[in-house]
């Protein structure tokens, strides 16, 4: 059986004010469908957080349209889809009865997520086990309704309602309708403990832990995990995050996103290969001084397409930082005074602000950032231009 795994495309992301969807669709069309033609695929499966938000905008939920039609309709290949934490559950699952007949397949909602769904090669079954992102007081409320032994309903009575114990009797109970000797994928949105997190992860908790052991997929033949954006193995190779479709955030700036292709044989063993992801525009940071930056063209040329962090190291304030960056680097996004922040934030939060005049707090505002006071001539001038603001103001 072989498998393409992906995860958290995050259709519809927002980044630094600039929508996404043209560069998601980018390595859709140029990637994406090339190697789905190319790879003789069993099997695809998007492992949660199809869309960035539970309301995403008309052009995701288009690219999206385009892309489960060609999947099934063109390509005719099984698509097999979770909900992860940023998706709506009940909105992505529309229609999941009229499309699972075209092999499209979608688990929102926990009520209609407790069969697995079995697909043949010429080596048998392999069992797809879904469990679609939700949280463990939930779970714990369906899992009470499945068929199950007295003891058993006990046993799940007893757990602790916590992402680690209630995702791991979730797991066992799914695993435990499968015949033995048949193979078994489980499909996770979950935090697995010991995962190496990005900024761009929305956390699953406020305070306290969803972490959810890797013993949980262990007895899969393979758990194709999302939620972590960093592609990487969990202890083991057949327990993985394939990562997200593109770089979300500045510190995945040296994330290889890749595609995932599982070659599972007949026992159950899987090949890995990953197959690299080249955006339409790479994410990187840049430290250094402004004047340095500005006047590199090498630089210049080589992030010309580039969504760019500067991190400067200047201390004197820069004037108009981000439109002169723009102009030789037109993918600048976000620009930071690390060099000052260092020395200055700290001593300008210990101020006691709120019983300052607002003349006296610009004062300080600009004794701080110039690590110099006012002069007096400049005093004079700040004090005829608040003048006329508060005479505005009234
Ligand atoms: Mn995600």
């Amino acid at each position: 059986m072989r498998i393409l795994h992906m995860a958290d495309w995050h259709l519809g992301r927002i980044f630094y004010a600039r929508h996404l969807t043209e560069d998601q669709a980018y390595v859709i069309e140029h990637q994406l469908y090339p190697l789905v033609k190319e790879a003789k695929l069993d099997a695809i499966v998007l492992a949660g957080d199809v869309f960035d938000r539970a309301v995403p905008p008309v052009e995701a939920v288009e690219l999206w349209d385009a892309l489960i039609t060609k999947l099934t309709l063109d390509f005719k290949i099984p698509f097999l889809v979770i909900g992860g934490n940023h998706d709506s559950a009940e909105r992505l699952e529309v229609g999941r009865d009229l499309w699972s007949q075209s092999g499209l397949h979608v688990w929102g909602r926990l009520e209609r997520s407790w069969n697995p769904l079995y697909l043949e090669d010429q080596q048998g079954a392999v069992a797809f086990c879904p469990m679609p992102f939700a949280e463990p007081r939930t779970v714990l409320t369906h899992l009470l309704e499945q068929p199950a032994p007295v003891q058993q309903r006990d046993a799940w009575q007893e757990l602790t309602v916590a992402y680690g114990p209630i995702y791991d009797a979730w797991a066992t109970y799914l695993r435990s309708l499968v015949q033995p000797k048949v193979r078994t994928v489980a499909i996770a949105h979950a935090m697995v403990a010991g995962s190496e997190t990005s900024e761009s992860e929305r956390p699953l908790v406020i305070g306290g832990s969803a972490n959810v052991g890797v013993d949980v997929f262990t007895s899969f033949n393979y758990a194709a995990l999302g939620h972590i954006h960093r592609p990487q193995r969990m202890g083991a190779d057949h327990i993985r995050y394939s990562g997200s479709l593109l770089k979300y955030s500045f510190d995945e700036a040296d994330h290889k996103k890749s595609f995932t292709i599982v070659d599972m044989d007949g026992k159950g063993q899987c090949a890995l290969e990953q197959v690299p992801i080249e955006a339409l525009h790479d994410v990187v940071n840049i430290k250094g001084y402004f004047n340095d930056i500005l006047q590199d063209e090498t630089l210049h040329k080589q992030h010309a397409n580039d969504y760019v962090q500067v991190q400067l190291l200047d201390t004197a304030p820069v004037i108009d930082g981000m439109a002169r960056l723009r102009e030789v680097l037109p993918y600048a996004m976000s620009l930071e005074l690390t060099g000052r922040m260092a020395t200055e934030v700290t001593d300008v939060n210990t101020v006691a602000y709120k019983q300052l005049s607002e003349r006296e707090l610009f004062e300080q505002f600009a004794a701080a950032v110039r690590e110099k006071p006012l002069s007096e001539t400049e005093k004079s001038y700040m004090n005829k231009l608040w003048e006329r603001l508060l005479k505005e103001a009234d």
